[in-house]
């Protein structure tokens, strides 16, 4: 939907025409899966999809967003410090969130009335809902005159989306807010840092999506956060074996501690002696997981398409078998992506469903492409809309709130 035909949107509905713009993009992890919550690298870039809000404020604290996809009901609550949610699954939730942490944080008053469109595909793993907190987040920032830099405003909007009953790290949010045309960026936590790095021009990461969603209001919450508790029960334990086995000279408490002090083959054959089961191939995934952060944004820099594939599909191994969160189709479409000549491919986002990413140069993205779409798409009858469903990301900037006419 064009910008224009949103504004018609906005005047049909509320009787004239918006006078702000507020979007926030998407974003595709190209590697650095579930490291995020456990204060590890991620390194993800912001998609060319996006949410987009026009709006209006108001001089009172009523927010009204209208959808212009009918599944989804007219969002409208009042603004006060603490903000009730809707019922569990409501989308109108992601709404409140920003909100919510808004109001418990600064003496926000004002609310708005707004039309929202969103290219973005729902629960896919690429960020749908961050898009959208941070939309709303950022206008009711704006309305509001509350001030604050992209480091700080993500965190705030990292926070703000646990309203919503997933304990999330701060990547969406921080790509989303802080990405630069043409970049991917390394995001480090606690404190967050970005580092953009600028994508070669002829590398092309698809993303393709199995069609199965991966609601995090709904069935994937408790398995996500199933893992975070895991993940964190496994340092507790690595850490204060560490520490009474004397193998390092200071305690560490932390993943990026851990991973400062030993390499990760050394940390997994430590973790053996304390873990077995989940709790190990939890923690063998996020270290070696990190690392592969690290090697992967050096395979950026030297142009190594090849380099930069295989630390994918290694990736995409140890998050099906260790970490346990990929399926059948995300597991055929990596396949297929590989068969049809990508460097490299992995799910992307938390899984459970959702998408993968699969990376290929420009002589052979066509050959990636068509290759899904045959061997994917047409077997399973899901080839309509395949734009939707199958596409090559663009690196683009974070979101913005402007003044419509500016
Ligand atoms: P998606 O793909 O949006 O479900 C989730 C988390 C991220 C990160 C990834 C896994 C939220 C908002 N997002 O992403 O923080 O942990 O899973 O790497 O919870």
């Amino acid at each position: 939907m064009t910008n224009d035909v949103l504004f018609q949107a906005f005047e049909d509905h509320f009787g004239a025409p918006p006078t702000h713009l507020s979007r926030a993009p998407g974003r595709v992890n190209l590697i650095g899966e579930h490291t995020d919550y456990n204060d590890l690298p991620v390194f993800p870039m912001a998609l060319q999809k996006e949410v987009r809000i026009a709006l209006r404020p108001r001089d009172n604290g009523r927010v009204v967003l209208h959808n212009v996809r009918s599944e989804f009901q007219t969002v409208e609550f009042e603004i006060e410090p603490a903000i009730p949610p809707f019922a569990k699954g409501s989308w109108g939730n992601y709404v409140k969130a920003p909100a919510n942490e808004l109001a418990r944080r600064f003496a926000i008053w004002r609310g708005f009335v707004g039309v929202v469109a969103s290219d973005l595909p729902v629960a896919s793993g690429l960020s749908s809902s961050s898009a959208l907190v941070n939309a709303v987040g950022l206008a009711l920032a704006n309305i509001n005159e509350v001030s604050t830099e992209v480091r700080e405003f993500s965190g705030i909007m990292a926070d703000a989306e646990h309203y919503v009953g997933t304990r999330g790290g701060g990547m969406d949010q921080a790509i989303s807010l802080g990405a630069r045309n043409r970049c991917a960026a390394r995001i480090t936590f606690n404190p967050l840092r970005i580092r953009h790095v600028t994508v070669p021009d002829d590398w092309c990461f698809v993303v393709a999506d199995t069609g199965i969603r991966a609601e995090k209001s709904g069935a994937a919450q408790a398995a996500y956060n199933m893992r975070r508790k895991e993940c964190e029960e496994a340092l507790r334990l690595v850490s204060a074996h560490v520490a009474t086995a004397n193998i390092t000279e200071k305690l560490h408490t932390s993943y990026p501690s851990l991973v400062k002090v030993l390499d990760p083959e050394t940390l997994v054959e430590v973790a053996t002696d304390v873990l077995d089961g989940n709790l190990l191939r939890r923690f063998r995934h996020v270290v070696t997981e990190a690392a592969r952060v690290e090697e992967a944004v050096d395979r950026v820099f030297a142009a190594d398409v090849i380099g930069f594939g295989a630390l994918m599909d290694r990736s995409h191994a140890s998050l099906s078998r260790d970490f346990q969160v990929s399926s059948y189709e995300l597991d055929d479409l990596v396949a297929v992506a590989r068969e049809g000549g990508a460097a490299g491919a992995r799910l992307t986002g938390a899984g459970f469903g959702g998408c993968i990413v699969a990376l290929a140069d420009r002589w052979t993205v066509g050959s990636v492409l068509e290759t899904l779409v045959s061997e994917f798409y047409e077997r399973r009858h899901i080839a309509d809309r395949i734009d939707d469903r199958l596409f090559v990301a663009v690196p683009s900037r974070g979101a913005s709130f402007t003044e419509i006419g500016d």
